[in-house]
């Protein structure tokens, strides 16, 4: 069958991607800056979503206020006594608990190399054509730009945060080293970079001048902010006027020299109004692949990275199927993604697909006309074959990056690949903005990538409202199951007192086996591991050494062993855990796996499958007037106290994986430090005898320690988790079952009914 292009058969479906049928420009909410396009047909698939967040909104509005009144009203009974007072101050508390946000932000991290249409992709996505500034030709900056949606007011804001002027201080020297090396020693890329530092913020003449000049203020009136280690915030009524404002921080501009102020720039967070359906829970973060040698910058990256829930690689079509170094980027990174992060899920977005000459393509592609269903006689000949092209290579390019992904070989074996592990969307940022485009903006795949984000967003509030609305109800229940209480119900509540104390106790045992156990699992691998390092990390590390050039090993010294070059990482301390990882890699997936899929022996799994309200429990209880409510006051208590642990474990998680890494980095720093402090001749040589004599002095000491640390954190993490169920439950037992305490009669069973329809909308 002869290919046919979506876009001239209307009947077609999506060929399995999973974009969902939906046109953008037609319930963008008012007030954002959006043009009308004929061109393209009028669809609904995106008002059910914008429907469905805003009926959580409401939802949990309308909860707010019933559990308001509720703690109006216990304002009433001022005079009780004392225990009964307790029980209030109780109640009243744990309503507004209910307000504290159980879920950080969705981070979308975007991946790409200068140049690939990262900002224009950001731009088109947020309406703003003109907010992030985009392709000038040397914008190889490595400013971290973070994009969250302005929920208060209609302002485009930037916030920026900038380097300390000690650690300026401080690379200013290692920056005029570089450009001092001559001869052999020199390293283009490097001297480059610094040669643009330099000439951005002092101008052409800046590279003449010395250290002790450059380090003065006067270089800096323009920027207070950064010589007081200050926030500088920017407010725009427009967002053009925001783009020309934030230009000089984070763009270079040759033409401006001493004007940009980049260099000493470390993250930039720019709020946008009108996107609060898909951005207000969502923050995109736009992670520059190029290299500079800047410690905290990197450290940033790092950090950033580790809380992104989902990569975007962002490459060119024309390069993507062979764009080695866009998988190089995420595999050299993919600890901090996986392991020493949270990231679920990655997309591989193809960008410029409209950027095809049709002839060429029809000719290398060995296509007809008749293969498209067109003939020259057609008015609009010339549009439909560039779609039909357009199309056409978008179908091919998904499924070569799908394949490609196949060969990802580090990328699967960190990740546990289902077939929704990766999606490959081929976008045309520029059709999308532009006046008159030939594509619709289905066509474009700007509106899926939307979507996208509008899901997390959702889920985001779904899960949310669900939240405070079940532990509402858990609340309302206490109050229910707190208002009678004579002798036999007192004796009715020590003998449930004494069941749950006992379950409990039972229950935690269970629960420190199994924490026991992977312990033991842990530090077995480890010792093994700790082992191999000692020969082969050791080895390894001695070779990267060994085979850096000067600039480079003075750069991985100043870094303390960590240098994202240009051509890619280069990382002493990985290369010297990197046995040790390798053995606990698997196990650690599974004990604390991140992508939703709760592996049978991971830690999550024993949360989830404790409980000691079972169903047994609440069906012996069913008809006991006060003690169900208790037990579903339990029950809810329980689930909460889940679900604040399981995001505690998350972060928790990657502070244990990463305590390897930093450890080894521990034991190395005051040898990286002594490095890069020699100068003069021969001083290559003598940065790599020292770096080799520390390795080796050290290396049966250095192993065991990183092990040690990281099976104290996690022992930690353990014992913290079992104590947090242990006092958590053990309070909720106790309030609501021990005290004779009762609370004054409030008919509360309207509110019960309408929070009950709430939670079923
Ligand atoms: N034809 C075409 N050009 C694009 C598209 N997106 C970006 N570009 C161009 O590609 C260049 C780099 O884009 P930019 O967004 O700055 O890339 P970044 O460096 O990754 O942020 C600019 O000249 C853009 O105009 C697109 O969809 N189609
Ligand atoms: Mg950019």
């Amino acid at each position: 069958m002869p290919f046919l292009p979506q876009g001239l058969t209307p009947q077609m479906d999506n060929r399995g991607d999973k974009r969902p049928a939906g046109n953008d420009s037609f319930s963008t909410p008012p007030g954002t800056h959006k043009k009308s396009r004929p061109s393209s047909p009028e669809k609904t698939g995106e008002g059910t979503s914008m429907c469905a967040s805003e009926t959580a909104a409401i939802n949990i509005r309308n909860a707010r206020r019933i559990m308001a009144k509720i703690k109006h009203r216990l304002n009433g009974y001022k005079n009780e006594d004392n225990p009964t007072k307790k029980l209030i101050e109780y109640v009243r508390e744990d309503i507004s608990k209910l307000d504290i946000s159980i879920k950080k932000k969705t981070t979308v991290g975007v991946f790409g190399k200068t140049g690939a249409g990262k900002s224009s992709l950001i731009n088109a996505i947020l309406g703003e054509k003109d907010l992030l500034p985009s392709g000038t030709l040397c914008a190889c900056t490595s400013v971290i730009i973070q994009v969250g949606a302005n929920v208060t007011d209609s302002n485009y804001t930037a916030e920026l945060e900038f380097i300390s002027k000690e650690e300026w201080d401080a690379e200013l020297e290692t920056l005029l080293n570089v450009l001092s090396e001559d001869g052999e020693e020199k390293d283009g890329a490097l001297f480059n970079t610094a040669n643009e530092k330099i000439t951005a913020l002092y101008g052409e003449d800046g590279v003449f001048l010395s250290v002790e000049d450059l380090k003065k203020d006067e270089h800096f009136t323009n920027i207070p902010e950064f010589l007081k280690s200050k926030i500088k915030k920017i407010v725009c009524e427009k967002a053009s006027d925001l783009s020309d404002e934030i230009g000089c921080y984070i763009q270079h501009d040759d033409s401006r020299p001493g004007e940009s102020y980049w260099p000493v720039v470390k993250t930039v967070t720019i709020k946008v109004p009108n996107c609060k359906d898909f951005l207000e829970h969502v923050v995109l973060v736009d992670l520059p692949g190029t290299g500079d040698y800047n410690k905290s910058r990197d450290q940033m990256w790092r950090m950033k990275l580790r809380d992104c829930s989902t990569v975007w690689i962002v490459s060119e079509i024309n390069r993507a199927a062979a764009d080695r170094d866009a998988w190089e980027i995420v595999s050299s990174s993919i600890t901090d993604m996986a392991q020493g992060g949270e990231c679920s899920s990655l997309s591989f977005i193809c960008t410029k697909t409209d950027d095809l000459n049709p002839q060429k393509y029809m000719k290398a592609s060995k296509l007809k006309d008749d293969d498209f269903h067109i003939t020259p006689e057609d008015p609009q000949y010339g549009n439909k074959k560039k779609i039909a092209c357009i199309m056409h290579r978008n179908g091919k390019a998904k499924e070569k990056v799908k394949k490609q992904f196949l060969q990802q070989d580090t990328i699967k074996k960190h990740f546990d690949c289902d077939d929704n592990f990766l999606s490959v969307f081929t976008v045309s940022s520029e059709e999308f903005t532009k006046e008159d485009p030939i594509l619709n903006q289905e066509q474009t795949e700007i509106p899926a990538l939307k979507d996208l984000l509008r899901k997390y967003n959702i889920n985001h509030i779904n899960e949310t409202t669900h939240h405070y609305i079940s532990g509402a109800l858990g609340i309302l229940s206490l109050i229910q199951g707190s208002k009678e209480s004579d002798a036999k119900m007192m004796v009715e509540r020590s003998k449930l007192y004494a069941t749950l104390e006992r379950d409990l106790h039972q229950a935690l045992g269970h629960l420190h086996e199994y924490c026991h156990e992977i312990k033991s699992s842990l530090q077995a691998l480890l010792a093994k591991g700790a082992s191999e390092s000692e020969e082969k990390g050791v080895e390894t590390a001695k070779e990267v050494i060994m085979s850096s050039r000067h600039q480079t090993l003075t750069a991985l010294c100043k870094n303390d062993g960590f240098f994202r070059a240009k051509k890619g990482v280069i990382d002493l301390n990985s290369s010297l855990a990197r046995p040790m990882f390798q053995h606990i890699n698997s196990e650690f997936s599974e004990f604390f796996p991140v992508q939703g899929k709760v592996t049978e022996k991971s830690l999550q799994a024993k949360i989830d499958q404790f409980t000691i309200i079972t169903e047994d429990l609440l069906t012996k209880y069913e008809n006991s007037p006060v003690l169900s409510h208790v037990l579903k006051f339990l029950k809810i208590e329980e689930m909460k106290l889940k679900k604040v642990l399981q995001q505690e474990i998350v972060e928790k998680k990657k502070k244990i994986y990463t305590s390897l890494y930093e450890s080894i980095q521990k034991n190395m720093q005051p040898c990286y430090k002594d490095a890069a402090a020699i100068k003069g001749r021969g001083s290559m040589n003598k940065k790599k005898d020292m770096l080799r004599d520390h390795i080796e002095s050290s290396k049966s000491e250095m192993f065991q320690e990183a092990k040690r640390n990281m099976v104290a954190l996690l022992d930690r993490t353990l014992e913290f988790t079992v104590e947090k169920i242990r006092t958590g439950l053990m309070e909720s037992i106790d309030v609501s079952l021990l005290n004779e305490n009762t609370l004054p009669f409030m008919d509360i069973r309207k509110d019960i009914e309408l929070l009950k329809m709430l939670s079923q909308e």
